[in-house]
């Protein structure tokens, strides 16, 4: 298990150097942030990305994320250009020596919370989801959630909407389909690791079809192209807000298969409604058990990426929603002792890949 940490460019109001004193940790997850949707990330900007990252004793191997143009998604004629590109990225990042580029085809929106800061009784803060909230929301009269994308202008969201509802689930498959296809080989060429981000939260929202919610998805997505190149980001909190689905089974089967190539743990207090809050990592403060998640990874020999996943906001901390320094520090070194705990438990090293000088 490599532990990583993601950091959002030198817009972070998290340094990088604050970062690399978290123990135990590999290395960055990032992206080229200035590059259009659907343009190709030139091979400079990847590199003067890595050299920083390097430069700090961190590696720079997991991509999160190379977004999906919508044409993509939605299998506009504009498409085929669009996937050249895509694959022309997993080509430069190759060359610049990246392993795993994680990405999500959720229509539209990727996360959705309508709270980005609730009260918890200890004073810190987190980002939770109001199901009843949500579906009073009638999207055709705008829809204004906190951490929403605010780049589509109304008039451009209503003819969105309406496109995804026409082409429901099925065709979403499809466009899902022919997209793996391509990019998938390209990948393998590019000596890189595809791994989809599930739905978040894994249902449905305002009539926009959503296709990787639960087990059954993933099994026949991984099917379209049964290759390794073809895989998953497992994240614990997307997937755990619906109470059906078994993480600990999950990570057993994907990881056992060798398809998982990027894990996102994080844990989430989870009611039948389908409500739910972010809490702190360890396990008794929501409803996964992360030890045992852990430790499926640790069964399965999951020798690939890992990162502790939206943190609450602490110790007056403020900054990007889910992504302060304090509460996913402390996440990274609770699942890093999980590991070590095991391992030892176990009589093995850690087969922990932290760099030498911790
Ligand atoms: C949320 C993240 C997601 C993820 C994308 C991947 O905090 O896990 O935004 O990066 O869905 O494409």
């Amino acid at each position: 298990m490599k532990m990583t940490f993601r950091w959002y460019g030198d817009s972070d109001p998290v340094p990088l150097g604050y970062i690399r004193q978290i123990p135990g940790l590999y290395g960055i997850v990032s992206a080229v942030y200035d590059v259009p949707v659907g343009e190709v990330w030139p091979p400079a900007a990847i590199r003067a990305l890595k050299d920083k990252i390097e430069s700090q004793g961190l590696k720079f191997e997991v991509v999160e994320s190379v977004p999906v143009h919508e044409d993509i998604k939605l299998g506009r004629a504009t498409r085929d250009a669009l996937v050249a590109n895509f694959c022309e990225t997993l080509g430069n990042l190759g060359d610049c020596g990246l392993k795993v580029v994680c990405y999500n085809f959720m229509p539209v929106f990727d996360w959705t919370r309508t709270i980005l800061s609730l009260k918890l009784d200890d004073g810190s803060s987190t980002l939770a989801f109001d199901a009843e909230e949500v579906s009073k929301i009638d999207p055709q009269r705008g829809i204004n959630l906190p951490g929403w994308d605010a780049s589509y202008k109304p008039e451009e969201l209503k003819v969105l909407l309406a496109e995804y509802r026409e082409i429901g689930e099925a065709q979403l498959w499809q466009n899902l389909e022919y997209f793996l296809r391509r990019v998938v080989p390209a990948a393998e060429e590019a000596g890189i690791k595809l791994a989809i981000h599930p739905d978040d939260p894994p249902r449905p929202i305002f009539g926009l079809p959503r296709i990787v919610k639960n087990a059954e998805d993933i099994r026949r997505l991984l099917a379209i192209v049964d290759r390794p190149a073809n895989g998953l980001t497992l994240c614990a909190g997307s997937l755990g807000a619906d109470l059906h689905n078994n993480i600990v089974a999950m990570v057993r089967e994907f990881s056992g298969r060798g398809r998982v190539h990027f894990a996102h743990i994080r844990n989430v207090k989870v009611d039948e409604k389908g409500n739910f809050f972010e809490t702190a990592h360890k396990s008794e403060c929501g409803s996964l058990d992360i030890g045992a998640i852990v430790k499926a990874y640790y069964d399965t020999d999951y020798e690939g990426y890992v990162r502790s996943d939206h943190g609450r906001m602490i110790w007056g901390e403020s900054g990007r929603p889910g992504y302060g320094l304090y509460d996913r520090a402390l996440g990274a070194v609770y699942i890093n002792g999980l590991w070590e705990g095991i391992s030892k438990g176990e009589g093995r090293s850690t087969g922990l890949a932290a760099r030498a000088a911790h």
